[in-house]
């Protein structure tokens, strides 16, 4: 039997914050470290000077555990994995690609990775390079997202590996905490709901346009150029989408016009404010989601609310 996530994290509860591009910085996450979850800080795409800065400022807000979590897609993922190293950051997370040539490296320096994973295959690939844990992500999450449900997802790597199990997309209170460890989750993922978290510095806009969004309000955009991402339905999602479905009619559709499509945009939601023609990711739940609160109101609203489901 694996042992505790939060003990061998070092956390109080077993909520991770999701680390998500231009949104989840040292703010965030030193604020959800230091209410006793697993603060994030998302290297997103950016250059590893802002990164090495954010650590630093994260290391001056808490003295909790937290940890960086490195997109791979990122041109800049290579010196952000060196950087993790150098600054001593000993939890790492990974998303939309295997870390596998980072893993010696980390090894090395005593860091305990875990990836996100979308399916069984990657699951085990990953327990069997030496992940500390994963995090099986389900489709109902914002962002970069896999091909399966959190219902189907999480058991079937459960089952799969002898690892710590993370819940990821689609969970955003104690109802879904409960649901994700009764599937055999060790801890939860949660994104969403720390968007609107008072200490984040996404755009008000931003916040505001999830907290007003209802059930049906996310749509997938990229999908068939291989990268499906879900945000919030908006204008930028409606010429996306047509455009999707023009190419599709093509002998020859421009996958490259459609990967480059939504460049640019999340950085204008989450610092512009621009929610019309950004691209505001959010998960399935953006409607569960009605104010801001405190980090550490949120964590504790759900931990609460997870006890009393368990009763
Ligand atoms: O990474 C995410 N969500 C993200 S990253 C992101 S930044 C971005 N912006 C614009 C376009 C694309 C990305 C926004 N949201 N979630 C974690 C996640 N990882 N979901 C799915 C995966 C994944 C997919 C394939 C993990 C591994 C994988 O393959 C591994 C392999 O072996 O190839």
């Amino acid at each position: 039997m694996s042992k505790d996530i939060c003990d061998i994290l070092g956390i109080e509860y077993p909520i991770f914050q999701g680390g998500m591009a231009w949104i989840s910085e040292a703010g965030l996450a030193s604020a959800v470290s230091n209410a006793g979850g697993l603060g994030i800080i998302a290297a997103g795409a950016a250059p590893a000077d802002v990164i090495k800065e954010e650590i630093r400022k994260a290391k001056g807000a808490t003295d909790k555990p937290f940890a960086v979590n490195i997109m791979l897609m990122s041109p800049h993922a290579d010196e952000i994995a060196q950087l993790r190293c150098d600054e001593g950051v000993k939890i790492v997370t990974t998303g939309a690609g295997s870390p596998a040539k980072y893993m010696e490296m980390f090894a090395a320096a005593g860091v305990k990775v875990i990836p996100v994973v979308p399916s069984v295959a990657i699951a085990k690939k990953m327990a069997r390079i030496g992940a500390t844990a994963v995090i099986a992500e389900g489709m109902e999450a914002g962002g970069h997202i896999g091909k399966l449900t959190t219902m189907a997802l999480v058991p079937q790597i459960v089952d799969a590996v002898d690892i710590p199990v993370i819940a990821a997309g689609g969970i955003a209170d104690g109802r879904g905490v409960a649901a994700a460890f009764a599937l055999g989750a060790s801890g939860v993922q949660i994104g969403t709901r720390f968007v609107v978290a008072r200490e984040c510095i996404a755009h008000d806009n931003y916040k505001q346009a999830i907290i007003k969004a209802k059930d049906i309000d996310t749509v997938i955009t990229g999908a068939i150029a291989g990268h499906p991402v879900r945000a919030l339905r908006n204008r930028m999602t409606s010429k996306f989408l047509e455009l999707e479905r023009e190419e599709a009619l093509k002998e020859k559709p421009d996958l490259e016009k459609i990967e480059t499509f939504a460049a640019g945009a999340l950085r204008r939601a989450v610092v512009d404010g621009d929610v019309a023609e950004g691209s505001v990711m959010a998960g399935q739940v953006a409607a569960m989601v009605s104010k801001e609160q405190t980090a550490k109101e949120i964590i504790e609203e759900i931990w609460g609310q997870y006890m009393k489901v368990r009763a």
